[in-house]
């Protein structure tokens, strides 16, 4: 059991203020979990739960037992035995490892890792010319950010669900967005929002709101989570009541933001609705408070609904400001703004104690909002958020059509395709299967409905969970995935930094089974399980996609203009177009590799000794590097991929004439 990580906090009901001795309690308790474990029991719970908050699974809902039957589960019904392949893909964030990861499922098989925001040497992401033009650079040329933060990835819809084209992931650290190519599974596209903090939920259109030929994924919704001053550019450092935060909306084809609207309180996640009309965001700090108790002071915060096509008109009509330095458009969804339902581009809906996690059931018919500090999740249904747009509800709080009590430290869900959720619960280390219908039908008073239908151990303290294709009005009901954020025993020791765990549990029958433990690198926020057939990739690039492309290998040579030389190599294996090249310390050498290998797999690497150059080609594949010859000597340039026979003597010499 879990509880050895919550039971002694009792004792911090006076968190207020003053956050407690981390060394008091043991491992988990720490200064890191303050702000949840801590406030959850003490503070939070207070809200909703009219008795004392349980303790355990027990007093909730139909209090299933939650001892897994270990002894009964064929695990060999979830093994992929040697020569055969998963079912579904999961596409995985990496947190604070900047990059993106895919897996197979069920086997949990790390398949690649996609570098997007970081830098990576195996295939010289942030070395080569053209990925450092896509992640971005410093007028000197070198990279401007080193680090990134990938919380969210979303692929691109079409008629409610994955067309297989895109995938979108978000930089909390420095608020860019990414656009990874389903056919290379490469990033292809970095942009950088401006004005905004802490970019955190994400999530892709799945239809225009108006034209109904768009039935595709058009436009990316971006929150962020951290209020600044707007611009952030020295004034109001020293008044908070002057910081914003905004939500954006980039179009999915140019990268482009389109619009951003200003609102009150801060976003955090992010969904949006089948029928393309909505977005919501779930608001865990309306108080705009800088510090965590002021973050939690009330009982009730948001999820604040877009209405995205009200906004596109507003923005048509001109209803817009700039700030400063920004060709943003900006429209005003604050609340003073938008007061008149039938006007309003903004919708907030009052949901208890610091939300965290907003997700739509896949018949687009509701949105599952958690609690986080309240054990309840909120249901609220999307016609109902139209009717009040409608001006025909009158309290934005009429939306919410449920609010079962699940467990502690409720945050995201997953839907199956029976009328399932699923919700992660932090505190508890579980996961909730509870049904909507029976939620609705409990909250109208009906005493025989039981929402909660069955619960299941993690390990330990969950984070993200999400079910095989449970985004899309394609879900299957087959798996959930719980992303844990401590995994403590489950794994053999490693130092410090322990393995994450991804749990995974069989869904498709009444009870939850957790099946297998899959160890992840740190650390995967959110992902999605889908079906492979929908992922069709490519093996083997076309030579004519890069404008720089070597064609012949007898253009292979050397070509100064001035101080500036240009190297032009090819490579099939065992050997570079080029056993040696030569140029002058001082020049500015920039070398061109085209691999012309056509075999599936045969990528060759790029190495130069002393000069901190690495990067790969795939077969037909164009890749340049650019630096300053300023060491002179001889360097060998060798392949590091292993790629033949004679791989190690696959080489080239750089010789820098002094
Ligand atoms: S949010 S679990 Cu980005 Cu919950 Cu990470
Ligand atoms: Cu080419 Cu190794
Ligand atoms: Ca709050």
């Amino acid at each position: 059991m879990t509880q050895d990580l919550t039971q002694d906090n009792s004792n911090d009901s006076k968190l207020s203020g003053t956050p407690p001795d981390p060394g008091r309690r043991k491992f988990m308790n720490t200064a890191a979990l303050v702000g949840l474990s801590g406030a959850g029991l003490s503070l939070g719970l207070s809200a909703c739960n009219k008795k004392s908050a349980p303790a355990t699974g027990e007093g909730v809902g139909a209090g299933a037992p939650v001892a897994q039957a270990g002894g009964s589960i064929d695990y060999t019904k979830y093994e992929v035995p040697p020569g055969q392949l998963d079912e579904y893909y999961s596409f995985s964030s990496g947190g604070h490892s900047g990059e993106c990861r895919i897996y197979g499922i069920p086997s949990g098989r790390e398949l690649k890792r996609i570098p997007v925001f970081n830098m990576d040497a195996l295939v010289g992401w942030g070395v080569t010319n053209e990925s450092k033009a896509i992640i971005g650079t410093k007028p000197d040329g070198t990279l401007k950010y080193h680090t990134g933060d990938t919380h969210h990835v979303h692929q691109s819809y079409a008629d409610g669900t994955y067309d297989g084209k895109y995938m979108f992931v978000n930089d909390k650290i420095h608020g860019r967005l990414a656009r990874i190519r389903m056919d290379t599974m490469e990033c292809d596209k970095i942009i950088e929002i401006p004005n905004v903090q802490g970019f955190h939920g994400t999530f892709t259109d799945k239809r225009d709101p108006v034209d109904p030929k768009i039935n595709y994924t058009t436009r990316v919704f971006c929150g962020a989570e951290f209020a600044i001053p707007l611009p952030n550019d020295g004034r109001d450092v020293n008044d908070p009541s002057k910081y914003k935060s905004i939500f954006t909306c980039v179009d999915s084809n140019t990268m482009e933001p389109r619009w951003q609207v200003l609102i009150d309180g801060n976003c955090d996640l992010v969904a949006s609705s089948y029928d393309g009309k909505l977005a919501a965001t779930n608001q865990y700090n309306t108080e705009m408070g800088m510090h965590y108790e002021d973050m939690m002071a009330s009982e009730m915060d948001a999820c604040l609904f877009f209405n995205v096509a009200r906004i596109e008109e507003a923005v048509k009509a001109g209803k817009v400001s700039h700030i400063a330095g920004s060709k943003v458009p900006v429209v005003d969804g604050t609340k003073a703004a938008n007061a008149d339902p039938k006007t309003a581009l903004t919708c907030y809906v009052p949901i208890p104690k610091n939300p965290h996690g907003v997700n739509t059931s896949p018949d687009g018919k509701y949105y599952a909002c958690s609690g986080k500090l309240s054990p309840t999740a909120s249901v609220i249904e999307h016609a109902l958020v139209l009717k009040w747009f409608d001006g025909e509800l009158a309290n934005p709080r009429d939306t919410v059509v449920a609010e079962p009590e699940i467990g502690l430290g409720p945050l995201h869900t997953g839907f199956d395709n029976k009328g399932n959720a699923y919700t992660t619960l932090f505190l508890d280390s579980q996961i909730v299967k509870w049904n909507v219908e029976a939620a609705i039908k409990s909250y109208k008073g009906d005493k025989t409905a039981k929402p909660v239908v069955d619960r299941i151990d993690v390990h330990y303290q969950p984070g993200h969970g999400f079910t095989s294709m449970g985004e899309t009005r394609e879900s299957d009901g087959r798996y959930f995935i719980s992303d844990n954020k401590f995994s403590k025993d489950r794994f053999l020791p490693v130092g410090p930094l322990h393995a994450e765990t991804a749990q995974l549990i069989d869904i498709s029958g009444n009870k939850m089974l957790l099946v297998a433990d899959h160890s992840v690198y740190s650390e995967p926020h959110d992902s999605i399980i889908v079906r492979r057939d929908i992922i069709k990739t490519r093996q083997v690039y076309n030579m004519d996609e890069f404008p720089l492309a070597v064609k012949d290998p007898k253009d292979s040579g050397v070509f100064r203009n001035g101080k500036k030389v240009t190297v032009k190599l090819t490579s099939q294996a065992p050997s570079f177009s080029l056993r040696e090249f030569k140029v002058k310390k001082g020049d500015e050498v920039t070398i061109i590799l085209t691999n012309h290998d056509k075999v599936e797999d045969l990528t060759h690497g790029f190495a130069i000794p002393k000069y901190d150059i690495q990067f790969i080609v795939n077969p037909q594949e164009t890749k340049s590097v650019t630096f300053v010859a300023d060491k002179p000597g001889v360097y060998w340039c060798y392949c590091t991929n292993f790629c033949h026979a004679l791989h190690l003597e696959m080489r080239s010499r750089l010789l820098v004439e002094a």
